[in-house]
């Protein structure tokens, strides 16, 4: 069975716009799963610790026979496969890959828990996730577009259009 999921992307560091292309072009050419959307890309402040780069973030749809924690895997190593060194909490990145929802399902395990537990408040992944998916509803019953207007657009800028970027 094929399952919808959505992916928030993030990086600031070793050229983060180039970390994304990759990153969603490695995504796609996995096994058991496809690429069904991809939004703008946009610039962010960064949250947490200050005086780190800004980040560049995106959200993708795919389409996937994976469980979650298989995704989780897959994604974890495309993490890796990009030099993702897992250090101070919040700290710099070259790539994260933050699984946000996995259909309708609700996961609540060590690894993993599905919907993403801060993607109702980060206008990062709201603002991207609105250009792929505004008439999703979250397991909740909230809507992202409820979500997004309660956001704000503070700190985050669009630096390039339909994928693909670059
Ligand atoms: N801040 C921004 N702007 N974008 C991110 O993707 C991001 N990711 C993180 C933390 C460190 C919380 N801050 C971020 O993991």
């Amino acid at each position: 069975m094929r399952t919808r999921a959505y992916i928030a992307l993030g990086s600031n560091l070793e050229q983060p716009e180039l970390q994304l292309q990759r990153a969603v072009d490695e995504i796609d050419s996995l096994p058991c799963i496809t690429l069904a959307g991809c939004s703008k890309l946009y610039q962010s402040d960064p949250v947490g610790p200050p005086g780190q780069p800004d980040y560049c973030n995106a959200v993708i749809a795919v389409d996937t026979t994976l469980t979650p924690i298989a995704l989780l895997d897959a994604m974890q190593s495309v993490e890796n496969d990009h030099g993702r060194v897992r250090s101070e909490r919040w700290g710099p990145r070259t790539l994260d890959l933050d699984i946000l929802l996995y259909g309708n399902e609700v996961v609540e395990s060590e690894r993993l828990t599905i919907p993403h537990y801060q993607m109702h408040l980060r206008n990062f992944v709201l603002l991207p996730l609105m250009d792929i998916a505004p008439e999703l509803v979250l397991p909740n019953g909230r809507s992202i577009k409820m979500l997004a207007a309660k956001t704000d657009d503070v700190g985050l800028s669009i630096i390039a259009g339909s994928y693909p970027w670059q």
